[in-house]
């Protein structure tokens, strides 16, 4: 028998293709090609279109290409059009934001961030045209707008980088680089610029809400995998009714943790984490060299990061080292005289003492014979006083 596993999707629809439901007056048409596609139905609904372009579609790829050209030629120009090494090197290689002595300059010299000026400006517009897509798209089907206004979080956080706080600090050097490794670079230096960023409460924030939408996505993916064999896809015609995937699924995190989120909560839950972990996000950058110079200055001000004194001891002008360790050590022994070496006897009875084995002139190495005489030895603390 076929073990229960549905990890990856094993059904497959196929017919006439669906049209869908028709367009509101005044939309273009949509595409008229549309297929089938087995690789894109292990992962989702394998019928692949129609598209519905219309013009916002179409201005929006148009601009996001241009932004690409710019992006990547510049990039290319950098290793001397050589295409190897533009392949090779692609994921260090950057186009740069103009310089601090550009200020909020609109026309920059291409060379001194022009262009990263114009690639910017073309794939903002770009962003903003898509969002302007899901927006009439979602109104066009009678849809809520919430998938527009979760990815305006997104889009709040990408101005606030490469816009806002570089218009608030009065400078585009301020903005973030393009290139793979560069914007890395970009962000690990704004971190320490800012005496690092884990003590921005914001940024906090925004990992709360970045590492919950996985713990969320996870428990609720799962949950739903595991009742589908109730029907738990079916998930809100099931609210109401007893013995469904729902109530199993309901019942499970009950069991488990005595709440459950229900079916339709749980979506809000999953919108609430992803959107306010780039409004938070965006929230953090923005106040970082604005209202905050330094925010481990700043938590150490608000009590909520030791100050260096209290987590690593005293820290201040070293102390004055001691007369004794500056003299320079004791010459060497010479090799001639055997008392400065005396090795312990095998009996251990008699420990030589300088007094006792040492010519007139004669100092021992360091550590060969104790200097102190047997009787004003302290004791071992194991064995009773000598008589
Ligand atoms: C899986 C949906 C698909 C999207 C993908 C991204 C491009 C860029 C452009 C070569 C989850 C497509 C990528 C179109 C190509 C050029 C010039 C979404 C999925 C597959 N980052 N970031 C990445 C962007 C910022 C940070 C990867 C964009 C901030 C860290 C990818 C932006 C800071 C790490 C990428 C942006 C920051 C990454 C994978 C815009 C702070 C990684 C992204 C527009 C938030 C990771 C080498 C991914 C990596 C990574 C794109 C902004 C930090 C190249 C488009 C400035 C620490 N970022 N990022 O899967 O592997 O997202 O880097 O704001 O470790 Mg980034
Ligand atoms: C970037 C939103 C914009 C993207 C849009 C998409 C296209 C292409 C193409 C599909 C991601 C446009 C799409 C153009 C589409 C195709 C083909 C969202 C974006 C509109 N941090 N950190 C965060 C952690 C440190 C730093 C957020 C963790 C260090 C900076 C997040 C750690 C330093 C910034 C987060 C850690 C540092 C952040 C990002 C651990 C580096 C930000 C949330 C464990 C040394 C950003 C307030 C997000 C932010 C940010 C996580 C460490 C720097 C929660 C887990 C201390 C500068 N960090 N970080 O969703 O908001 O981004 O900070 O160490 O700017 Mg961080």
């Amino acid at each position: 028998m076929t073990a229960y596993q549905n990890l990856f999707t094993r059904v497959q629809v196929r017919g006439p293709i669906e049209a869908g439901v028709a367009l509101p007056i005044g939309d273009q048409p949509r595409t008229r090609g549309a297929g089938y596609n087995r690789l894109l139905g292990w992962i989702g609904n394998a019928q692949l279109g129609p598209i519905y372009l219309g013009w916002t579609g179409v201005a929006s790829l148009f601009f996001g290409f241009i932004a690409i050209e710019i992006i990547g030629l510049n990039m290319w120009a950098s290793v001397g059009w050589d295409p190897i090494e533009f392949i090779r090197r692609l994921p260090w290689l950057a186009l740069e934001p103009p310089p601090p002595e550009q200020g909020l300059n609109i026309m920059p010299p291409l060379a001194q961030g022009g262009w990263w000026l114009m690639a910017g400006f073309f794939l903002t517009t770009s962003i903003l045209l898509w969002w302007v897509r899901t927006y009439n798209r979602a109104r066009a089907l009678g849809l809520g707008t919430h998938v527009a206004w979760a990815f305006a979080s997104a889009i709040w956080l990408y101005l606030v980088l490469g816009f806002i706080r570089p218009v608030l600090m009065g400078s585009w050097s301020e903005a973030v680089p393009f290139g793979i490794f560069p914007h890395l670079d970009w962000t690990g230096a704004f971190s320490i610029t800012y005496g690092n960023l884990f003590y921005n409460p914001f940024h906090a924030l925004s990992i709360a809400f970045l590492y919950g939408s996985a713990l969320l996505f996870a428990m609720h993916g799962a949950t739903i995998l595991a009742v589908s064999r109730y029907g738990g896809e079916r998930e809100i015609e099931q609210i109401t009714d007893r013995g469904t995937a729902s109530e199993r699924a309901a019942l499970f995190w009950r069991w488990t943790m005595g709440f459950n989120a229900s079916m339709e909560s749980i979506h809000r839950w999953a919108w609430w984490f992803a959107v306010l972990c780039t409004l938070t996000g965006g929230i953090g950058i923005l106040l970082s060299g604005t209202a905050v110079n330094n925010w481990y200055l700043w938590a150490m001000e608000h009590h909520f990061a030791p100050g260096y004194e209290v987590s690593a001891g005293y820290v201040g002008p070293p102390p004055p080292i001691p007369e004794a360790m500056l003299t320079p050590p004791a010459a060497p022994a010479p090799v001639d005289a055997p008392a400065a070496l005396v090795p312990a006897p095998a009996d251990g009875a008699a420990i030589p003492t300088p007094d006792a084995a040492l010519p007139e002139g004669n100092v021992p190495a360091e550590g060969t014979v104790p200097t102190t005489p047997p009787a004003e030895r302290p004791a071992p603390s194991d064995q009773a006083p000598r008589p």
